[in-house]
């Protein structure tokens, strides 16, 4: 018998049915208690809640473990296509909660904890979330991975193991200050390095021309640095059975480097190169949808992109096939444009490394790479300045030209001779200083590329991509977006769970659209009941979180009416907050008869260089403390700022809204996820046509979702006839009232030009058109009061949305990405 069969008949005569993987209270119980003496050294009496956190952890690990060695004996066994999805950004939220959730042990392993007088909530309450992305994109590919795991598609994903995730927010003086995100502080229990898995990564220097012996025409690179990529193995379980991984690249020096330099004496020069190379994978970049333009972000992809492209190589020779099927066996999907450097990199691999001929590369990576666009937002649309690729990547340089060059010869052949049409295509934007489209890129190296909503992709080829939609019609599609219905409602919000799954039965859990079933209950006065009594509970919950947090007091039978995403001028923020000050000045008039008692709560984090957005931040502060400690409010209105909007916060906050808001103007929001979250707990939602919203107004009926503002169309045809924001404040009684506020004295505590540039700006530019919208806000807002003072009827819309919402699982979503454009299949785990 080899030593691997008997390793794993081992595993499943004995192990198995021990306590390292039982998951009976007993087995839970006995190996945690082991993990706190012989993993850590500390029995109960004098382990601090980091230990006894850490120690539960490996617990759970353990268990994770167990099934992500069976997936990946199947995957290997079965000789499948796998998926590779590369993100420079992963938000997977706390691990502990969601592995006991889908491992379904989270009674016994209260009950194993309790029995030793530990809290199983305080132990959840230790864990550090990895920030490792700045928003929707990256909490996109968490729900991904999650839905990738429980649909047994073999898949990887692919990261950089940051070492400062996005910074946590905390407020002073109600401005934004940005700390940094420590998170591997106190260690991270829930990943395994592999030392083993280590590749190098060249940057700088110059390339060389040579014809070698036989006449073959190459091009070697001198690099002036090399540094190397470890990989960090973090297992993600699916629900009740397979799981993945998600490999994140580390950033170190390349011993090979630092010898060189050792050897010539340099010690300084050799620990200089370290620290340069460590750097790569630092910190985060917290801008979404706005450039920074650095070259560190430059290398970071480049980095975590042929650190992934040399694993996968490393994975497919060594099953013993050949590279020309190397797109047989890998599907990589690009994560927007930050891993399009790949496209460059594969091409790189395969004719200097591999020798292969330009010809069957370039099939090769077409057929390999599909690419996913999130933003039509010209500013985060990636583009870099020649001169600077040039000195970090000279040999992706060329590649990229000769890709062009290519390109764009095909094109003048069978396509166009038009050469306005011809620049507009080409990889390089030569209209002034040169710079590299990285979504051209991306697009000319994929075989499929797609939007995140409907709306989105009609948009992506109409306006952004439009030359290459004309060009390649059949490229392009739409996937549109999807949150996983286990974090989100499962482990987020048990009393709806629980409620839902006793009177539908619990397949929802995999198969939303199971949720329908919702629909015979929606008049059910009992049911009706029940599903008020679950909403007031969770509002009770974040009250008290509230309190906690910001020290201010909210009515939870108040109407808790919630904006949470990154603060953004397109996303308006402050289209809300004129709603708010505006029922204020009515309010001090006693204008307002009929005024619903409301709550209104802000989160999100703004870019640490987005001067407006941190701007309305401070507006939210204001107002909340003029509004929050006039006596002549009578508590009818509260303003809360939740500070350090994370995936942790944002759980206590969909299943306790009762009105979302959704108020991007039109064509701006690619799609948005939080609108299907709130959805999802039962929340109306408020919004323009913009994004998924118009899906999820479709979904749940018009009836049933409030609408306002002008559609996309509208915007532009607005934006071509010089749109004029000044005449609507002159015309309107109300807008004038509320942004002349804005310089008022008691909203700004004397400084009156504190909020001048907001004011001025959205009297003369208004880029985001906030007054063409706001009466149209205004009388939406008005029926949504109206609405709420009939609860009943509010609460059967509130359920209605909850059924409609099978069609957002990320499961569907998933399911879409493999028929349409990974053609991968489940694999059997037994
Ligand atoms: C280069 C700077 C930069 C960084 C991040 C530009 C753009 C980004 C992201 C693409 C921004 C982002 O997170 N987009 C969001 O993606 C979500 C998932 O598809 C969508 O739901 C959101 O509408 C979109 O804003």
């Amino acid at each position: 018998m080899s030593a691997k069969i008997s390793a794993h008949t081992l595993l499943h005569s004995t192990v198995s049915e021990t306590t390292r993987v039982g998951l009976s209270k007993k087995d839970i119980q006995l190996s945690f208690l082991e993990y706190l003496y012989y993993g850590i050294g500390r029995i109960p009496e004098v382990a601090t809640p980091s230990d006894l956190y850490t120690a539960l952890a490996l617990t759970v690990r353990d268990r994770v473990f167990r099934r992500f060695v069976r997936t990946t004996g199947a995957i290997a066994e079965q000789d499948v296509r796998a998926v590779a999805y590369l993100s420079a950004e992963y938000l997977p939220g706390p691990h502990l909660a969601n592995n006991l959730y889908n491992l379904g042990i989270t009674e016994q392993t209260k009950e194993a904890l309790r029995e030793l007088e530990i809290d199983l909530e305080g132990l959840l309450e230790q864990e550090e979330e990895p920030g490792l992305g700045s928003g929707g994109l990256g909490r996109l590919a968490s729900c991904y991975m999650d839905s990738l795991a429980t649909l047994a598609i073999p898949a990887i994903a692919y990261g950089i193991r940051y070492e400062f995730g996005i910074f946590d927010q905390s407020i002073q003086n109600g401005w934004q200050v940005e700390i940094t995100d420590k998170w591997l502080r106190f260690g991270n229990p829930w990943e395994v390095v592999r030392p083993e898995i280590a590749y190098e990564v060249k940057f700088g220097g110059r390339t060389e021309q040579i014809t070698d012996e036989d006449g073959r025409f190459e091009v070697r690179w001198h690099p002036e640095s090399v540094v190397k990529g470890t990989a960090y193995d973090t297992p993600v379980l699916g629900y009740q059975g397979s799981s993945m991984i998600l490999r994140l690249w580390k950033a170190e020096a390349s011993e090979s480097f630092d010898f060189s330099a050792f050897n010539l004496g340099n010690y300084y020069q050799a620990v200089e190169a370290k620290m340069a190379s460590e750097n790569i994978g630092k910190v985060l970049y917290p801008n979404d949808q706005a450039l920074s333009g650095k070259s560190l972000r430059l290398k970071q992809q480049l980095f975590f992109v042929s650190c992934s492209l040399q694993d996968m190589i490393r994975l497919h020779l060594l099953q013993g096939r050949s590279l020309d099927r190397f797109h047989d066996k890998f599907a990589i999907q690009l994560n927007d444009t930050h891993p399009s450097i790949a496209v460059a990199e594969l091409m790189r691999i395969l004719v200097d490394q591999h020798r292969m001929d330009w010809d069957t590369s370039w099939y090769i990576t077409r057929n390999t790479f599909s690419y996913t666009n999130h933003t039509l937002l010209p500013e985060a649309l990636e583009r870099w300045p020649i001169s600077l690729f040039q000195t970090i990547l000279p040999r992706h340089l060329e590649i990229i030209y000769e890709i062009n060059h290519r390109f764009l010869q095909q094109v003048r052949e069978h396509y166009t001779t038009d050469d306005s049409l011809i620049s507009r295509l080409s990889l390089i934007d030569e209209s002034g200083e040169r710079y590299i489209r990285m979504s051209h890129l991306a697009t000319v190296g994929s075989h499929k590329v797609n939007g995140v909503s409907a709306l989105h992709s009609e948009l992506l080829q109409k306006h952004v991509l439009r030359d290459f939609a004309e060009l390649w019609p059949d490229r392009f599609c739409n996937v549109t977006n999807g949150i996983t219905p286990r974090r989100f409602l499962g482990l987020s919000n048990p009393l709806l769970a629980g409620l839902i799954t006793q009177h539908i039965g619990e397949t929802w859990v995999t198969q939303l659209d199971e949720l329908i079933k919702l629909k015979d209950w929606a008049e059910d006065k009992p049911f009706q009941q029940r599903w008020k009594e679950v909403k007031l509970s969770n509002k009770q919950a974040l009250a008290r979180f509230i309190d906690e947090h910001t020290g201010v007091r909210v009515n939870p039978n108040s109407l808790f009416d919630v904006q949470a995403k990154r603060i953004h001028e397109y996303k308006r923020q402050h289209l809300k907050v004129l709603h708010i000050l505006s029922l204020y000045l009515q309010l001090k008039k006693g204008m307002l008869p009929e005024l619903p008692a409301y709550t209104f709560i802000f989160a999100g984090k703004a870019a640490p260089g987005y001067f407006m957005a941190k701007l309305i931040i401070k507006l939210i502060h204001a107002v909340a403390d003029l509004v929050n400690h006039d006596p002549d409010v009578h508590d009818l209105l509260k303003v809360v700022f939740l500070p350090d909007f994370n995936v942790k916060n944002a759980q206590h906050l969909y299943p306790a809204a009762d009105l979302s808001e959704q108020i991007s103007l039109a064509g701006m929001e690619a799609s948005g996820t939080g609108n299907m979250k709130f959805a999802l707990n039962g929340a109306l939602t408020v919004g323009t046509l913009d994004g998924a919203n118009v899906e999820i107004r479709k979904q749940v009926g018009e009836d049933n979702f409030f609408l306002f503002g002008m559609n996309a169309e509208q915007v532009q045809s607005m934006k071509a006839s010089a749109y004029q924001p000044h005449p609507i404040y002159e015309n309107n009684e109300r807008l004038k009232e509320v942004l002349d506020f804005l310089l008022s004295k008691k909203l700004t505590q004397g400084d009156s030009q504190l909020f001048k540039p907001l004011y001025d700006h959205l009297l003369w530019q208004d880029s985001f058109m906030v007054l063409a919208d706001f009466q149209s806000y205004l009388e939406c807002q008005e029926q949504i009061g109206k609405l709420w003072l009939r609860p009943e009827e509010w609460t059967r819309k509130a359920i209605l949305n909850v059924a409609h919402m099978g069609k957002f699982s990320s499961d569907r979503a998933i399911q879409e990405y493999c028929q349409l454009i990974w053609k991968v299949s489940p694999i059997e785990v037994k």
